[in-house]
């Protein structure tokens, strides 16, 4: 970066210090990633500079033929990779991939079901204070009290009271395989529409290591930055029917120019992720969160569930001492170079600023290569700390132990 650090030495330092700070971390948090050096040169390339407001072969702007290609190569990419009729790759994020699909399908008033916010859903599914909350109305899935686990029967029922046109299926955190199959039943009974939010799982759906839900769906939207592993931002795909409606809801409906740096970078990543080495690190993302749940519960801890299917885990802190709360945990943990994000368990009588509980996921730990060993050790330092977390002594102890983990397993794209 020899032209920024001349021209403005504040910005510099900043990016210098957050590269700095990815290098000397663990990131453990589950919607987080490390983006190949390919995508991140892809982001920040000239394409930044267009503007192709309209879609390929219709614009509203010159010199766009680049832009087409593209576009049209991200489109091709992800319709191959996911087996979709059609895809829109301009959405800017998850959210605004979501409303897009409500704009395209529903009128205002409508009613929307996805799974409660504070049993792992998203806000963009219903919450009172967005979008998705505010111009339509939302009911909402709870998981089972016993299992912790969707209970599609509930769901069913839940369906067949309040008829919702839209159902969404997805979560931010939820530990286990969703059942599409099941919803895409639910949805064809009650006569509603079925949108499934992969943003979390993408990367496992194109590994091939969660089951797909675009057999099931009529659309399917996600980030492509989580387990995808490529720039932030977000995917619509859908059914053939869908696609003019789908096109003007993201444009001109809710978003106008595209970003076309963002747009290529995508096309990048879905290119990877369509590589045989990303199902083999879909693959081992799966093992690793398998060794790192096993290598907690091991010393005590309880998970939400029991366990794991998928990237990610829910430690319930009061397992194994009543008084620590997601807040504290996750500050001790970070002073160890461990960063993870406090998290609602459901039925949490705790606050979203406090929580009892803290979620783990190993997609960026994986990129950089740690396997089975490395989170059989990582889940021994999280005890260690988790049982110790007033001892600044003990914890700058383990964060060196842990700075020698970062050195052995860099960053790939900074190398
Ligand atoms: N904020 C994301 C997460 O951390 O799961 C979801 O969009």
């Amino acid at each position: 970066m020899t032209n920024l650090s001349h021209t403005d030495p504040e910005a510099f330092g900043i990016l210098q210090a957050e590269r700095n700070r990815q290098h000397t971390t663990l990131e453990l948090i589950a919607s987080e990633n490390h983006a190949s050096a390919a995508v991140l040169e892809a982001t920040g390339s000239v394409m930044t500079d267009k503007y192709a407001e309209g879609y390929p072969q219709r614009r509203y702007y010159q010199g766009c033929h680049e832009s087409d290609q593209a576009e049209q190569l991200a489109i091709d990419r992800a319709k191959a990779l996911f087996g979709a009729e059609h895809a829109n790759v301009q959405p800017h994020c998850g959210t605004s991939a979501n409303i897009a699909v409500y704009m395209a399908a529903l009128d205002p008033g409508d009613t929307i079901m996805g799974m409660d916010l504070s049993h792992g859903g998203h806000l963009s599914h219903g919450l009172k204070l967005n979008y998705s909350g505010i111009y339509y109305n939302a009911v909402f899935y709870t998981l089972s009290k016993d299992t912790e686990m969707l209970d599609m029967d509930a769901v069913r029922d839940l369906a067949l009271k309040s008829r919702p046109k839209m159902i969404i299926a997805g979560a931010s955190a939820y530990p286990r395989t969703i059942d599409f199959e099941a919803f895409g039943k639910i949805a064809a009974e009650v006569g509603a529409y079925l949108l499934c939010d992969i943003a979390h799982i993408a990367g496992l759906v194109a590994g091939g290591v969660h089951p797909s839900p675009v057999p099931h769906a009529d659309f399917v939207t996600t980030t492509t930055h989580k387990t995808l592993r490529g720039p932030r931002s977000g995917i619509i795909m859908c059914k053939n029917k869908w696609a003019k409606k789908v096109d003007s809801a993201v444009f001109p409906g809710l978003q106008g120019g595209p970003f076309m740096h963002q747009i290529i970078a995508k096309a990048v990543a879905l290119a990877e992720a369509s590589r045989p080495e990303f199902a083999d690190y879909a693959g081992q993302v799966v093992a690793n969160a398998k060794a790192l749940a096993d290598a907690l519960m091991e010393k005590g801890w309880r998970l939400v569930t029991g366990g794991t299917d998928n990237h990610m885990m829910l430690v319930d802190l009061r397992s194994r001492d009543e008084n620590l709360n997601g807040h504290v945990a996750s500050g001790a943990l970070a002073a160890a170079r461990l960063v993870a994000n406090k998290n609602v368990i459901p039925f949490d009588p705790r606050p979203p600023m406090q929580t009892s509980g803290v979620r783990f996921g190993t997609p960026a730990l994986t990129t950089r290569g740690a396997k089975e060993p490395e989170m059989k050790i990582i889940g021994q330092w999280i005890d260690q700390i988790l049982t110790n977390y007033e001892d600044k002594t003990l914890i700058a102890r383990i964060g060196d132990e842990v700075l020698k983990m970062c050195e052995a397993f860099p960053v790939p794209n900074q190398k």
